[in-house]
């Protein structure tokens, strides 16, 4: 039986809110025009030649050497040159007539070799670069030939961006060794905590027959300084290490090669057990270590650069050194060892902590696991260990101190581990650009005194801040998970990627520099969309963080289920240690060393009282520092439940007010990519809404404490589902009751039901959001009449993560400036699909005028 729909009878203003995001999404997620081999911020758009160029545009490009990187770096010219310059140069290996102006690619001692004591060739790091001008020859130099690749890109970035090159003299050294991604992909081609689609590399338990979109993924790692991407999940898929996988594995490292881009893999302990025969894995065995030395030889026959593997070890449900009583230390130094005569490094991750916490335990906390595991282990790993440490000590939370093992272990490399897919922090659903948060860390001084020298993270990671044996190199990891929808799903995010890269190779770069790079090479240098794509990213931390998780309590999402929306006491009362320990009392975690964990202790002392003390703890930490009553007041004046509240609220506006600023781009940037990103900052609109109701509402009933303005619970806009008429609907309870209005939605077990209400107010024009569940599974179908007149339909076909109604299921439909007279029926009809039953939780009714037209006002 189908629904007598009818035609809609009103479609205005449709494309923020309504039935249009929609339809484009349909066709711009099914056709996914920009693809996955998407150019990203490559895509070198016209620029103005005579500005950047005054004397002329260099005509050939010269390789003095060979091979596949200054190969790569001409070809990459060639590309730029014919975008940006609509010029073709002319690729040689020996340069032209002196008085014609040419690119001339070379490392130091090429062009030492090329040109005898003329030029001031310097003596540059691996992968550094220097590019300057000599005579009518523009020179890359490069300490290697991946060196003369970065400087390339550099060169294209400066073109892009439009600066006059006329005195181009630039020198430019990576920060640190260490540049890579992990990749959390499995062989049957899903990704881990991956937003995007699937593997660029594997797909049905085997590595792709096409690596052209892994090929281009190289050549946009390469083009900000990547160094390494580990292609699988750090829960690894032992099979992979089996010799007929190898050799298929090798493919990969063949595309990345031409962008000096080198492939690592992670793998498991029990490696030598279960695919090797062995007995044991122990890491003190002797034929263990034979076996991972075997392993390595094998790899590296198959493939010569492999940059080395990525270990994650007794944790999260993974074997480790603990099951012979081995250490972290024992278990890298094994792999090491095997891998040290190839040039091959360990990353061992600091994840390691007890996902069985006792919390009733008052001193237990997760926090202090990586110091607590590793610090014991400082100088004994080898010095081709690394070992890999998140930013914060608890999970990629939208707000963490510093993880304290980084000041922790002195006499050991170390990388920040970085997350560049939004696990907790929206699923490229919600804005949030991640560099000034990771900024954050970096810059955090480890010293912390005023007497000492400052000792900041990223001096840390660097490989420089001590000279000791194995404190010698050190970087940056960025779990990516790009996927085939391109690259990261959405456009915007785009940017985290880029910005990792360059925060990897300069670290003192500030976030908005990268922002601009990345607006200006990816949308051209247009003022408007400049200022506009700089200011939503760089206010979208703050803003995703004032609706989710406040004053460093943590993300307060669902943290047993998707990580998505919102779901605040699954933090509570479980192993997994993310408690706030929020009663109705007060909340937060006590880690103070007088009265708490004594986690605050494990930070060099001066940061430590920083801390400890309630006077100097910032506000942004404090609940992640101290257990306080909501009446707590803040550095700001506040109290502690009247900032959840005021944030929220504040939030969830600012959350509303990205739409219409995106808005005035559109006709600015490609159609496609305005829609996308006018679908994902619409959706985030009402999903700010669902967040706040569900924090406010759940910390008002836990405190007791009303919020001051009466906005908490008090929705005068909205029509309960369950409030009204029914037909075949019936009302449900939802888990947790914070995630839907009232705690209830309504669903429909029959063919097609409806829920109708009259309308008590005035005529006149008003705008109807209609918040409903959409499920991973099935299309449920609705229809909105008013009046008996049909005017909206759509299609509950999103995929939200979930099976359940829940907030990460909720979300809404728009419909503005609808004509509704006093006594009209306002009428919404449910069709179920399988196991979602077109399920509804409310109806917003709001006068139009009462914002000027647009619907965005969060306030309802
Ligand atoms: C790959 C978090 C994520 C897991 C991830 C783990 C890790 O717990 O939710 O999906 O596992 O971190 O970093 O190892």
């Amino acid at each position: 039986m189908s629904l007598p729909f009818l035609r809609p009878v009103q479609r205005t203003l449709l494309y923020a809110f309504g039935a249009l995001p929609l339809i484009l999404a349909q066709t711009v997620l099914g056709s996914t025009p920009l693809g996955a081999g998407d150019p990203a911020w490559l895509s070198y758009k016209p620029v103005e030649s005579a500005i950047v160029f005054p004397g002329g545009i260099p005509d050939t490009v010269v390789e003095l050497g060979s091979g596949v990187l200054q190969d790569s770096a001409a070809r990459e010219i060639s590309a730029g040159w014919r975008g940006m310059l609509q010029h073709e140069p002319r690729l040689a290996h020996e340069e032209g007539n002196d008085s014609e102006r040419q690119v001339v690619l070379g490392t130091s001692t090429q062009i030492e070799a090329w040109r005898p004591h003329q030029l001031p060739t310097a003596s540059l790091a691996h992968d550094a670069y220097k590019l300057y001008w000599n005579k009518n020859f523009l020179v890359i130099e490069g300490g290697d030939d991946r060196g003369i690749l970065y400087g390339t890109f550099a060169l294209l970035r400066e073109i892009a961006e439009q600066h006059s090159l006329m005195t181009l003299s630039q020198k430019s050294t990576p920060w640190a060794a260490i540049r890579w991604t992990n990749e959390w992909d499995n062989p049957n081609g899903t990704i881990e905590r991956g937003y995007a689609g699937p593997s660029l590399f594997f797909e049905d338990g085997r590595v792709r027959a096409d690596l052209s979109r892994a090929a281009a993924y190289a050549r946009l790692l390469s083009s900000v300084g990547i160094d390494g991407c580990t292609i699988n999940n750090v829960n690894a898929d032992i099979n992979l290490l089996r010799p007929e996988n190898l050799h298929e594995i090798a493919r990969i490292a063949d595309v990345f090669r031409p962008y000096g881009v080198r492939l690592s893999l992670s793998v498991d302990m029990s490696s030598p057990q279960v695919i090797g025969g062995l007995k044991t894995f122990d890491p003190l065995a002797p034929q263990v270590a034979e076996w991972w030395k075997t392993k390595v030889d094998e790899i590296y026959d198959e493939i010569p650069d492999f940059g080395g593997v990525v270990i994650k070890a007794d944790s999260e449900g993974r074997v480790g050194p603990s099951k012979y009583g081995r250490t972290a230390s024992d278990a890298a130094n094994v792999v090491a060892r095997a891998l040290k005569r190839h040039g091959g490094v360990v990353l061992y991750r600091g994840f390691v902590y007890n996902n069985h916490l006792d919390w009733r335990d008052m001193k237990a906390d997760r926090a202090r696991a990586g110091y607590d595991n590793f610090h014991p282990l400082d100088g004994k790993f080898d010095d081709n260990v690394i070992v890999q440490i998140k930013y914060g000590p608890i999970d990629f939370q939208v707000r963490e101190p510093v993880s304290p093992l980084l000041a922790g272990l002195p006499h050991t490399n170390e990388a920040i581990e970085l997350q560049i897919t939004q696990e907790y922090t929206g699923q490229q659903r919600h804005l949030m650009y991640l560099v000034p948060m990771w900024k954050k860390s970096l810059d955090t001084d480890m010293r912390a005194s005023a007497v000492a020298a400052p000792l900041p993270v990223k001096l840390l990671v660097s490989g420089r801040a001590t000279a000791t044996e194995h404190h010698t190199q050190g970087g940056f990891v960025g779990v990516a998970n790009v996927g085939t929808e391109e690259w990261l799903a959405n456009p915007l995010a785009l940017a985290n990627l880029y910005g990792f890269g360059r925060l990897a190779w300069d670290p003192g770069l500030d976030a908005e520099t990268i922002s601009d790079e990345w607006t200006r090479l990816t949308f051209g240098n247009d003022s408007q969309v400049r200022t506009t794509v700089n200011k939503l990213e760089l206010n979208s931390w703050h803003i995703y963080e004032s609706y989710t998780g406040p004053l460093g309590i943590g993300t307060l999402t669902d943290i047993l289920g998707s990580h998505f929306g919102p779901g605040i006491e699954s933090a509570e009362r479980n192993g997994w240690g993310q408690w706030i320990r929020a009663d109705e009392r007060g909340v937060g975690m006590d880690r103070t060393v007088a009265t708490g964990t004594g986690y605050i202790g494990q930070y060099p002392a001066p940061l430590a009282a920083t801390y400890e003390s309630l006077a100097t703890c910032p506000d942004q930490l404090l609940l992640f520092m101290h257990h306080v009553p909501y009446t707590y007041r803040l550095h700001s004046g506040l109290t502690v439940m009247q900032s959840i509240d005021n944030t929220h609220y504040e939030g969830a506006n600012a959350a509303a007010q990205q739409v219409s600023e995106w808005e005035a781009l559109r006709g600015k940037v490609p159609d496609a990519t305005f829609a996308e990103v006018m679908k994902r900052l619409t959706y985030q609109a009402g999903a700010a809404i669902v967040w706040r109701d569900a924090v406010t509402r759940w910390f008002t009933r836990e405190s007791g404490v009303q919020d001051a303005i009466g906005r908490v619970g008090n929705y005068p806009n909205r029509i309960e589902a369950e409030s009204m008429t029914l037909t075949g609907y019936k009302a449900v309870d939802v888990t947790p009751w914070e995630t839907a209005s009232g705690g209830k939605a309504v669903v429909c077990n029959l063919p097609e039901c409806s829920a109708e209400t009259t309308w008590t107010g005035s005529d006149g024009w008003y705008d109807v959001s209609v918040q409903y569940f959409d499920l991973m599974q099935g299309h449920s179908e609705f229809a909105l009449a008013v009046a008996g007149h049909q005017v909206d339909r759509w299609s509950a076909d999103d995929t939200l993560p979930g099976a359940t109604l829940n907030g990460s299921t909720s979300t809404r439909r728009v419909f503005n400036r609808v004509a509704i007279h006093h006594g009209d029926s306002i009428q919404l009809t449910g069709r179920p699909d399988g196991e979602e039953k077109a399920p509804l939780d409310y109806l917003t009714i709001m006068p139009t005028a009462a914002h000027a037209g647009v619907f965005m006002n969060a306030v309802q």
